[in-house]
């Protein structure tokens, strides 16, 4: 590694990522270690581009999210993975985190897995570490836990188990593409964390939820192995009903779900009835997210559009550095 360099810079990019099998329940809140492992497919829109810049006259760090300066809970998490960066790299340097998030609010998806995973990219680069992609995986796991996914390209899995063995790799899959179907892009009423944190603690169905995961993983990798996209589609959406049954079984209890992103559910059972290949999946709040045979993609969207506003995804790339001429 390169020492770290006041004035060092870097840029990275990153896209959101959507569980198949979900991460629901930390088995480690201070490592973000997941109490399962998970499978996710990362898209090819709404990137996050984000730009580290090392400044030895700053007192503190300075964290700017589309344009306007942060302070509180989403500095504090930032300046939490740029602790970890500096002390891999042996630096005490402050550093500029200018971060521009495209996803449109109105698309209503969570922004944390694109977003640390920019950002575990640009600040590992300019403080001079040489991470491989494993090691980056788990960095932007500190951040958050969905953005160990976000590092890989096209469908990632992210192991549970230890620090060194909670990292995201990519894992062959059958030709899918999803239909993101926005249902409302209101801030949801109970962040993911807190609401993760209210299931271990208070759901009588939890250590089903856990049990029933693991296997689920399994099945799906199988089905990743076999080619089966029909498999993996039903894995993929009794797991998403499952998630929510134990969001819905906490104490006080949390419904993400809306009528809307029912009626979608009852669509992709339409779909299916037609002979259209689709599943339906959603995470922390009401927007539902279709999952389909590649070419399947544009029938599905015009299929679902008299309910809600959709777009086409498909697998994308990974967190990527950001040569100077692009950014
Ligand atoms: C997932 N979600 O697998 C699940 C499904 C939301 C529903 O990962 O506390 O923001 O930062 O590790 O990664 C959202 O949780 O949580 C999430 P933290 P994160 O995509």
């Amino acid at each position: 590694d390169l020492p770290a360099e006041p004035g060092a810079e870097a840029t990275a990019r990153a896209h959101p990522n959507i569980a198949l099998v979900k991460y629901w329940g930390k088995a480690d809140t201070a490592q973000n270690l997941p109490a399962t492992g998970s499978l996710s497919m990362t898209l090819d829109i709404f990137p996050t581009t984000t730009t580290v810049r090392l400044d030895g006259a700053l007192p503190a760090d300075r964290v700017v999210l589309n344009a306007a300066e942060r302070t509180g809970v989403v500095a504090d998490r930032v300046v939490r993975l740029l602790d970890e960066v500096r002390a891999l790299a042996g630096s005490s340097i402050r550093a500029h985190v200018t971060s521009i998030n495209t996803v449109p609010s109105a698309a209503g998806l969570a922004s944390s897995a694109s977003g640390f995973a920019a950002l575990a990219t640009a600040a590992a680069s300019a403080y001079g570490l040489d991470l491989d992609a494993r090691a980056l995986s788990r960095l932007a796991r500190r951040g958050s836990g969905s953005a160990a996914r976000s590092i890989v390209p096209r469908f990632a899995v992210w192991h549970a188990g230890t620090d060194a063995q909670s990292f995201a790799e990519e894992v062959a899959a059958p030709d899918l593409a999803m239909v993101v179907a926005t249902v409302d892009a209101r801030e949801k009423s109970v962040s993911s964390r807190d609401a993760m944190k209210r299931t271990v603690l208070t759901s009588p169905f939890y250590p089903a939820w856990v049990d029933s995961t693991a296997q689920s993983l399994e099945a799906a990798l199988a089905a990743c192995r076999d080619g089966d996209a029909e498999r993996l589609g039903r894995i993929t959406e009794t797991n998403a009903l499952r998630m929510h049954a134990v969001i819905q079984s906490c104490d006080p209890p949390i419904r993400y779900l809306s009528p809307t992103s029912v009626a979608l559910f009852d669509r992709a059972a339409e779909l299916r009835a037609d002979g259209i290949a689709a599943y339906a999946t959603a995470d922390a709040g009401p927007n539902v997210v279709l999952l389909c045979a590649a070419d399947a993609a544009e029938t599905v969207r015009d299929r679902v559009a008299d309910l809600a506003e959709a777009v086409v995804a498909r697998p994308g790339p990974g967190a990527m550095l950001l040569p100077a001429s692009e950014r």
